[in-house]
């Protein structure tokens, strides 16, 4: 199977975007990022998809802050799911980048993630268990981080009074 495809609008997406790369680490599924921008290289967002397709990529996830058409436009050349994690900005603190991925008219389907480090580490979670729907190994990693996550909490400390 082709590594998931990791893209981002910018590299000062990457501090965001890695949270993705690091959960599909963590349960043992390849991985690929590059930057490709929806308004400063069209051609190649493009061509990077008709390559996705053609590679046989399961899942696209897409970061992007602002005006953020990257995930929808990806999505505009492909069938392949894309999961489109919404990057902070510097004035509206990704409130515009949610928006602009979120809002997809009918037809065209993106799955939104929250915005930021969670929203990206997720994406590489959704990521996991789509791959997990025809591949029984990546299922049993995800359930396995699931447990580890339950048992966590069930056996954290006793709440106290100070
Ligand atoms: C978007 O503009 C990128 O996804 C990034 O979040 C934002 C700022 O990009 P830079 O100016 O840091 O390259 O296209």
């Amino acid at each position: 199977m082709a590594p998931v495809l990791i893209l981002m609008g910018s590299q000062s997406d990457w501090p965001i975007m890695q949270n993705a790369a690091q959960m599909l680490k963590d349960l043992g599924i390849a991985w690929r990022a590059e930057v490709v921008s929806a308004h400063r290289t069209p051609d190649l967002l493009k061509s990077t998809m008709v390559q996705a397709e053609r590679d046989g990529v399961p899942v696209v996830i897409a970061g992007a802050g602002g005006a953020a058409h990257l995930p929808g436009m990806l999505a505009a050349f492909t069938a392949i799911p894309v999961l489109g994690v919404p990057v902070p900005s510097q004035h509206l603190k990704g409130l515009d980048s949610l928006l602009s991925i979120v809002q997809m008219p009918k037809g065209v389907a993106v799955g939104t993630m929250a915005i930021g480090a969670a929203g990206a580490a997720n994406a590489g979670l959704l990521a996991a268990q789509i791959i997990g729907s025809f591949d029984a190994s990546v299922r049993e990693r995800v359930v396995a981080f699931r447990t580890q996550q339950r048992d966590a909490v069930m056996n954290g400390p006793e709440l106290e009074l100070p």
